[in-house]
C-alpha cells in the first residue's frame, strides 16, 4: 500500500506524515456537512495497511467466552446469524489540537509522538455491521463472568523502540455489553469499507478515543485485565501535571477511554485580517464523547469574558455520538486585534478547560481547551 495510493484516494488531507501515514481533512471538508465524505475522511495509522485477502479473512474470537470461534466474513454478513445495523459516529483522534501545546510549550511533552494534530483530525461517517455484543452472544455463548476487557488486535504492524508489535488495544467489556452500538464494520457511508480504513473489518467504538476503534481486527480475546500490548499499556494515557519527561512512568498514566468535549473555530483562521461592516462570522465543530451530545456552543468576541451562544437552528441536528457543526454571526464594533474563542457543552454540562495549559498532559492526549483565534478587525 503505496504513498501513491494514498495520495490517489486521499488527495487532498493535509499530510503529516508519509510513514505510517497520517492525514487530517482540510478546513473545507470540515466544514462540509455532518457526514465526511471517505476521501475526506482523516487517517491516523501507526504502521502499515496490512493486505488481507477477504475470501480467506477469519476473525477469531477466544479467552474468557464461552465458545471460541473462527468466523468469515460470510458468517458475519448473514443477517439470519446477525442482526446489522448502521450507526452515525463521530471518531476523533486524541491528539486532535495537540499543535497548540506543541506551539505553546514547545519540547514538553512526548518526544515519540508523531503526528502534530490541528483540529480535523476528526471525522463522522455512517457505519454498517453487527453490534458486538450480539456477536458474542451468538456465536460464543457469551463471555465467562471474569471477562472485565475485550482486547482488539489489527493485522497491521508497527514498530516501537526496535521491537515490532500488532496493533492492540482493549475496551472494559461493560461498554459492549450496555450497548448495541459499538460495531464490527465493513461499511463506511454506504460504500465498502477502505482499506485505509480498516478493510475488511474495524471495531467502531462510540464516544471512545478514535485509537480504540481498531482496524483490521482479526482477533478478539476476552480477558480478566486490560490488553499489555504497548498501545495499550504505553500510549493513550493522561498524566497529572507533575510528571514530565524526566519522571514520567508508564504505570502512572491513565488509561483515556471515553472523548472528553472539544470544538474548534474552523473559519476564519487564525490570525486573518476581517474587513467587515459591524459584524464577523464564524463556524465550526462541537463534539462530546461518552453518551453524550452536543447541547450547546457558545462564542466569545474577547477572549472568553462575553459569550454568545450559537443559536439551536445554526447547528446541525443533536445525535448521540456526533458532532455539531455551528456558525454564529457575532456582532464586532472594534478595530485591532481581537480573540475569539469557543467552548461547547454537552448533555451532562460539561464543557471544556479554559487555557490551553489547563489541558496539559505529558502524552498530550484530549489537550483541547476552548480553541483560540487572534483575528485583526477592520472596521
Ligand atoms: N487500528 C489499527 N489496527 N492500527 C492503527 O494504527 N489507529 C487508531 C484507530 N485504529 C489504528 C487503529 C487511531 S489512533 C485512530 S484515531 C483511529 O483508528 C483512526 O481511524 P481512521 O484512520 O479510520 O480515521
Ligand atoms: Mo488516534
Amino acid at each position: 500500500y503505496s504513498w501513491e495510493v494514498v495520495q490517489k484516494e486521499k488527495p487532498d488531507l493535509i499530510h503529516l506524515l508519509d510513514f505510517p501515514y497520517n492525514g487530517e481533512t482540510t478546513r473545507d471538508q470540515l466544514l462540509e456537512g455532518k457526514i465526511t465524505d471517505n476521501m475526506h475522511h482523516f487517517v491516523r495509522n501507526h504502521g502499515g495497511v496490512p493486505a488481507i485477502e477477504e475470501d480467506a479473512f477469519e476473525l477469531e474470537i477466544g479467552g474468557l467466552v464461552n465458545n471460541p470461534v473462527k468466523l468469515s466474513l460470510k458468517d458475519l454478513k448473514d443477517p439470519s446469524k446477525f442482526p446489522q445495523c448502521e450507526v452515525t459516529v463521530t471518531l476523533q483522534c486524541s491528539g486532535t489540537r495537540r499543535i497548540e501545546q506543541i506551539r505553546e510549550y514547545p519540547g514538553d511533552g512526548d518526544e515519540l509522538i508523531n503526528a502534530p494534530w490541528g483540529e480535523g483530525a476528526i471525522g463522522t461517517a455512517v457505519y454498517r455491521g453487527v453490534p458486538l455484543k450480539k456477536v458474542l452472544k451468538r456465536a460464543c455463548g457469551g463471555v465467562l463472568p471474569e471477562c472485565q476487557h475485550l482486547e482488539f488486535i489489527g493485522g497491521d504492524t508497527y514498530f516501537k523502540k526496535g521491537n515490532v508489535f500488532n496493533y492492540a488495544v482493549s475496551v472494559p467489556y461493560r461498554k459492549v455489553r450496555m450497548n448495541e452500538e459499538v460495531i464490527l464494520a465493513w461499511e463506511m457511508n454506504g460504500k465498502p469499507l477502505p482499506k485505509i480504513h480498516g478493510a475488511p473489518l474495524r471495531l467502531v467504538v462510540t464516544g471512545y478515543i478514535g485509537a480504540r476503534s481498531c482496524k483490521w481486527v482479526y482477533q478478539i480475546n476476552a480477558l480478566a485485565e486490560p490488553s499489555m500490548g504497548p498501545v495499550q499499556s504505553q500510549e493513550y494515557l493522561y498524566y497529572t501535571s507533575q510528571l514530565g519527561k524526566q519522571n514520567v512512568k508508564y504505570s502512572n498514566g491513565f488509561s483515556i477511554q471515553q472523548m472528553p468535549v472539544s470544538s474548534a473555530i474552523i473559519s476564519p483562521v487564525d490570525k486573518s485580517v476581517i474587513v467587515h461592516d459591524g459584524s464577523i462570522e464564524l463556524k465550526g465543530w462541537g463534539y462530546s464523547g461518552g453518551g453524550n451530545w452536543v447541547e450547546r456552543v457558545e462564542v466569545s468576541p474577547d477572549g472568553g469574558h462575553v459569550w454568545y451562544a450559537v443559536q439551536p437552528e445554526d447547528m446541525t441536528e443533536k445525535h448521540y455520538h456526533a458532532w455539531r457543526l455551528w456558525k454564529i454571526k457575532l456582532p464586532v464594533d472594534a478595530e485591532g486585534w481581537l480573540e475569539f474563542c469557543v467552548r461547547t457543552w454537552d448533555s451532562s454540562n460539561n464543557t471544556e478547560p479554559t487555557f490551553v495549559r489547563s489541558a496539559w498532559n505529558w502524552d498530550l492526549h484530549v489537550t483541547s481547551s476552548c480553541h483560540r483565534i487572534k483575528i485583526y478587525s477592520v472596521n
